[in-house]
């Protein structure tokens, strides 16, 4: 059987060729017309950290961003140029961002939760020749890691004191600014390298073109027939393809408004949905679940369209919200490599426990039981690691890992081939936490385990073959708070006497439940 086609999702005699999804060329040219045909629309609204809440207008963010990148520009950074982004919410991190594609430049958003360990692995793989971080400790990491000159700015684009902050020249010798103009990134050049991590080894950077992340906003508006009055309610994290790219560089392309929170508390999200009339909102299943807990959860009724990704919803929850708050939350499926790639319908059936079929131009098919995409929206492959990608991409097609069966023409995911454990629709590699854990002097083996959890998904579970007296999970937290983001950090911990191993001695962590 055959996932549905993509021209399911098609409005209704809309006439649409999959060339259409990059003619705007980069996601950059296309907002600056969008923003300069209506430059009074009200934008982002800045919940301001220590100044009054306010919107800000499209010819207002277009005048940000373009004094943002001719920051950049000013420093010396030149097109191609890697600059680390780590930084929570907030107005200043988002124009920091957009000031970097619009220059020519290559953003590499990172966590703002990683430890020193996580961020420097980041900062030497990637050799970001500027870097724009939201907090001190950070500032200090990035620079004791960098091999090579950087500039570190604060999230206003001031540079930051202390040692290995080496500005270069602003100019040539002429005078005239470096770099090219604003907004003429070709589709094929880089725009994003978003980290992610393999089963085995360390992350590896997703080069993400300005053609990729073009297609993804086109294709993502077509599908949900997102208009420039729709509202979104916006608190994902925006380091991730989710906040990012679905979210943020959608409503900018569409020229519709954002309400940007600092972060995700249930309340505050459906106050905003209600002071600002909003129209959408997208999470993570974990999100969904706190919704569904709170009495108010009624209240996203007024919304146009919720959606949900990142993890798998479970089709109970889905029901649930349905008959709480007679909405059919949109599932959708995507991956940091490939952006968005299979969604339910906006118009017909959202069906529990899929994620639907093709968004438009991509394909999808099945091989065996793994997920395999094509399309506008897949990745440029990994930086410097050329085998990686061969190992990933076959004539054109992805490899997801990800597992599904069909029904009814719809992708139901049924699990993963690798190990990766989804918690709160952060990815958790067992390799790498156990790793960390067997530095532990009272660890002597370990295995890393996700355990099903309503809130989380998976809930990340140690099982420890202890080395002496056992550690409580008091002892390994307070052990990798240094060292792994909190999000990594085992939540369970089982003490056993051994750990199940298979003929070659390799652990069988699925005998460990
Ligand atoms: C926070 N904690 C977590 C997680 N988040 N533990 C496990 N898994 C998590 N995901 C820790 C906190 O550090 C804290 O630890 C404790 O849990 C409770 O914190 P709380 O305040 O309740 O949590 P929160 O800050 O409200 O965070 C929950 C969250 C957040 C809002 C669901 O995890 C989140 O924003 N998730 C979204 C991730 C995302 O955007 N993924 C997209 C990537 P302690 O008690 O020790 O202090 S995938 C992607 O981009 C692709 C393209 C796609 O398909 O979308
Ligand atoms: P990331 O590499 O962080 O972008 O995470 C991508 C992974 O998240 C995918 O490979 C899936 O395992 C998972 N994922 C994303 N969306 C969904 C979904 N709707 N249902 C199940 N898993 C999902």
């Amino acid at each position: 059987m055959e996932a549905r086609h993509w021209r399911e999702h098609l409005p209704a005699g809309s006439v649409f060729r999959v060339e259409d999804l990059t003619a705007r060329r980069s996601l950059t040219a296309a907002w600056a017309e969008v923003w300069g045909a209506n430059p009074s629309a009200p934008l982002i609204y800045d919940v301001g950290a220590g100044t009054e809440a306010r919107w800000v207008t499209a010819g207002e963010f277009e005048e940000r961003t373009r004094l943002a990148a001719a920051r950049f520009v000013a420093l010396g950074l030149q097109a191609g140029d890697r600059v680390l982004w780590s930084t929570g919410s907030s107005l200043d991190a988002v124009v920091a961002n957009v000031g970097i594609l619009r220059a020519g430049l290559v953003a590499v958003p990172a966590n703002a939760a990683y430890t020193s360990r996580e961020l420097g692995h980041i900062v030497t793989d990637v050799r970001p020749a500027a870097a724009v971080v939201d907090h001190p400790d950070r500032a200090r990491w990035v620079t004791e890691a960098a091999t090579s000159p950087l500039v570190v700015l604060s999230v206003d684009l001031q540079a930051v004191g202390g040692g290995g902050n080496q500005p270069t020249p602003a100019t040539r010798e002429d005078g005239s600014p470096r770099g090219r103009t604003l907004d003429a990134s070709s589709p094929e050049d880089p725009a994003l390298i978003a980290y992610t991590s393999g089963t085995t080894g360390a992350p590896k950077g997703a080069v993400l073109t300005h053609g990729n992340i073009l297609a993804n906003s086109e294709s993502v508006a077509l599908t949900w027939r997102w208009q420039s009055d729709d509202r979104l309610v916006h608190a994902l994290p925006i380091f991730h393809g989710h906040g990012l790219c679905v979210a943020l560089y959608t409503s900018l392309l569409r020229g519709s408004s954002v309400v940007l929170l600092p972060r995700f508390d249930a309340d505050a999200v459906l106050d905003a949905a209600a002071a600002h009339r909003a129209t959408l909102f997208f999470g993570v299943p974990t999100m969904y679940h706190r919704l569904a807990a709170s009495l108010r959860v009624g209240e996203l009724s007024r919304l146009r369209l919720a959606v949900s990704g990142s993890a798998p919803l479970a089709a109970d929850l889905h029901r649930r919200i349905g008959e709480l708050a007679s909405t059919a939350v949109l599932e959708r499926y995507g991956m940091t490599e490939t952006l968005m790639t299979i969604s339910n319908p906006y118009d017909g059936d959202r069906r529990p426990g899929t994620v639907g079929f093709g968004f438009p131009g991509v394909d999808v098919r099945l091989d065996g039981e793994e997920i395999l995409v094509r399309g506008p929206t897949v990745f440029a492959g990994y930086f410097e690691r050329p085998a990686a990608t061969a190992e990933k991409m076959d004539d054109g097609w992805f490899h997801t890992g990800d597992l599904a069966q069909l029904e009814d023409g719809y992708v139901a995911i049924m699990g993963r081939s690798s190990d990766l454990i989804v918690s709160g629709g952060y990815n958790v590699y067992p390799v790498e936490v156990e790793d960390i854990l067997l530095l532990h002097p009272s660890v002597a083996e370990v295995a890393v385990t996700g355990t099903p959890s309503d809130e989380w998904g998976e809930a990340v579970t140690a099982w420890v073959v202890p080395d002496g007296p056992p550690p409580t999970r008091e002892d390994l937290a307070a052990f990798t708070a240094d060292l792994l983001a909190p999000y990594k950090r085992p939540r369970l911990l089982h003490i056993v006497d051994a750990l199940p191993r298979n003929a070659m001695g390799k652990v069988r962590r699925v005998d460990l439940h």
